[in-house]
């Protein structure tokens, strides 16, 4: 609300001020709300994040809804479905987030399918065979956790409770994916071998899935300071190979990395070099699937217009 008779002085003084208390919530650990107070460039970055989030969501059913009618048994087909149904809802709690931002359903699928929105570069990878659903739920869903888990604390209220329950689903897409590749692995050579070839082609790009090193991610710095993101893309990356190496090896695994070794002054596990030209031409649409991802997208939303027409009319003669 600033006219034209306002003091640009006063007004300057008047948003500093509202910076500071602004950020002073958020250094109590107190929640932003939609309603509240906040500067048009953490509105910025929530929705780019949070709608690149849902993109993420919807797109990743993608590479694992292929496999619903070729599952191994009928157990294996149910808990597939419901996890790809999961993810689907994950997608619908992330577009509301955004929409409190003032973001509209209309804009963010207009980005997506116009190929303007960003989503997560590991779903531009193909999914291959069956084990590849045990990686995608062990390491991709795995990786997804260690970083919604923090978003799970971040400071914009309803990105933060959106998190606590996608979650605690993500857990259990874990468990399912663990258990595949336990199965796999500890299965017949020929199912072994399968699961070791799986992992050869999902280990490099799950971990760049967390995103450019911290000394290449432009975002970070504003995201850090106002809470956002708690810990930064290596942080988190380097918790998931702490955890997932050891877990791995002890099923007779072979990381793909003929550099990986243990250091013991940081009780780290040290990998090699990461392909960032890789990660980049994915990121910018030029991986194995963009092509074939977004043109799927873009026949289920033309197949879905009449179900869009439909609510809308049913919306308008019983005014609900
Ligand atoms: N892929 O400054 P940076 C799931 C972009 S789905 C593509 O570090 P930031 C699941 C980045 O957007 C879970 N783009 O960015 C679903 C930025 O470009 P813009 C998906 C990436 O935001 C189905 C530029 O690179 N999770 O669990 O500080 C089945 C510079 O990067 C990627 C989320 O979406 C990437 N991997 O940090 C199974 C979590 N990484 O926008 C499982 C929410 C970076 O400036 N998002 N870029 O043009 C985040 O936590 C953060 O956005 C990121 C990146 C850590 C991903």
């Amino acid at each position: 609300m600033y006219g034209a008779t306002v003091d640009p002085v006063e007004d300057t003084q008047a948003q500093d001020e509202k910076l500071q208390a602004f950020e002073m919530r958020i250094k109590q650990g107190e929640k932003i709300e939609p309603g509240d107070w906040m500067p048009d460039e953490y509105r910025r970055q929530l929705i780019r994040m949070i709608s690149q989030h849902a993109h993420s969501e919807v797109v990743g059913m993608l590479p694992e809804g292929g496999f619903i009618t070729r599952a191994p048994t009928l157990r294996r087909k149910l808990i597939l479905l419901a996890k790809v149904q999961d993810e689907a809802g994950h997608g619908q709690y992330l577009y509301h987030a955004a929409e409190t931002l003032g973001a509209t359903r209309e804009e963010m699928l207009d980005a997506l399918l116009t190929g303007k929105a960003k989503y997560s570069s590991i779903f531009n990878y193909p999914t291959l065979s069956w084990a590849d659903m045990g990686a995608i739920g062990w390491l991709v869903d795995g990786a997804a956790i260690l970083n919604q888990t923090m978003l799970a604390k971040c400071s914009y209220g309803p990105y933060a409770r959106a998190m606590l329950r996608i979650c605690a689903e993500e857990n259990f897409h874990k468990r399912q994916g663990q258990d595949i590749v336990i199965t796999l692995a500890t299965g017949a050579p020929e199912q072994k071998a399968m699961m070791q070839d799986s992992l050869n082609r999902w280990w490099w790009p799950t971990l760049m899935m967390f995103g450019p090193p911290d000394s290449d991610s432009p975002n970070s710095g504003v995201l850090m300071r106002w809470g956002i993101k708690t810990k930064t893309n290596d942080e988190l990356r380097q918790m998931f190979i702490n955890q997932l190496v050891p877990d791995l090896q002890a099923l007779g695994l072979q990381i793909p990395d003929p550099d990986l070794h243990y250091d013991e002054t940081t009780g780290n596990w040290v990998i090699g070099k990461i392909n960032w030209d890789e990660f980049w031409q994915v990121v910018k649409g030029d991986g194995p699937c963009n092509a074939e991802r977004l043109a799927t997208r873009r026949k289920a939303h033309e197949d879905g217009q009449w179900v869009r027409e439909a609510a809308a009319a049913y919306a308008e003669k019983y005014g609900v």
